[in-house]
């Protein structure tokens, strides 16, 4: 196995893949046997989860005082217009059209799952090839002072008229398979930074049913909320749902944070 081998599989385990997903790739696409998984897994760079997480640090970030805050008890959901210029928006958007696939949801092993819960499309920048998706994932760790390495790659997301995204919580839920599967790698998800793409006149709203809160899509507004309580516990009120544009597509990029960093 040469450096550069390495080096990608460090980069790919970087960007917010399972371990379970990435080592299944590496057999069944990349003929790896288990002695080159076991030399990818004892890299020196891969650190081991950690035996306490500081939940509170996730807790008590300084939001810009710009931000707006919707306030309810023990929840805060914020937003941000013109996070991201017209030009930003606009790139955004041409790439993910370049990379669009079914999006998918989570399920124990990881496997590509397509189902009628959630029927947009989603993309992953190519890094290679362009920079903005990589601007605009340090534009957001940087606007949340947060490290952008503890957190999965930016993605993004396109819903054409009629399409959604279910009720959801973006948490992994504890004591699930699914659980043990997302979490191994870089722990459960703390803060979800969205970025609307494209106004929508009708329809599209992000939806928070216990929080009785519609965020209307407007291009370049962040929304972003912590998913769990301050000491770690996933706070059930983040439910929300993406409701169908009902005339226009909808598009968006949304950064998840973790909780440790993987790589060293
Ligand atoms: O598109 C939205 O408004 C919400 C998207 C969402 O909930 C998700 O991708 O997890």
């Amino acid at each position: 196995m040469n450096q550069e081998f390495k080096q990608e599989f460090l980069i790919n385990a970087m960007s917010g893949a399972t371990k379970t997903q990435l080592l299944r790739t590496y057999r069944e696409e990349l003929n790896c046997t288990d002695e080159n998984i076991k030399e990818l897994l004892n890299l020196p760079e891969i650190q081991k989860a950690p035996k306490f997480v500081n939940y509170w640090k996730f807790h008590k970030l300084k939001i810009p005082s710009l931000a707006k805050c919707y306030k309810f008890p023990f929840t805060k959901i914020y937003t941000q217009r013109n996070f991201l210029s017209k030009q930003e928006c606009t790139e955004l958007i041409e790439e993910i059209e370049d990379n669009l696939e079914p999006s998918c949801i989570a399920n124990p092993d990881d496997r590509r799952t397509v189902s009628d819960y959630r029927t947009s499309s989603s993309a992953s920048f190519n890094y290679r090839k362009t920079n903005i998706g990589t601007d605009t994932d340090l534009k957001i760790s940087r606007y949340l002072k947060l490290d952008p390495f503890i957190g999965e790659w930016v993605q993004g997301q396109k819903y054409g008229p009629g399409e959604y995204y279910k009720e959801h919580h973006d948490f992994f839920h504890p004591f699930t398979e699914e659980y043990k599967t997302y979490t191994e790698w870089m722990g459960q998800r703390t803060w979800t930074f969205m970025v609307y793409l494209n106004d929508v006149k009708k329809g599209g709203e992000t939806y928070f049913k216990h929080l009785n809160l519609a965020i209307k899509p407007e291009r370049g507004m962040a929304v972003f909320w912590n998913n769990l309580y301050p000491f770690g516990w996933p706070n059930l009120k983040t439910m929300h749902e993406a409701l169908p544009p009902l005339e226009e597509e909808k598009y968006i990029i949304t950064k998840w944070f973790r909780s440790w960093h993987l790589i060293n």
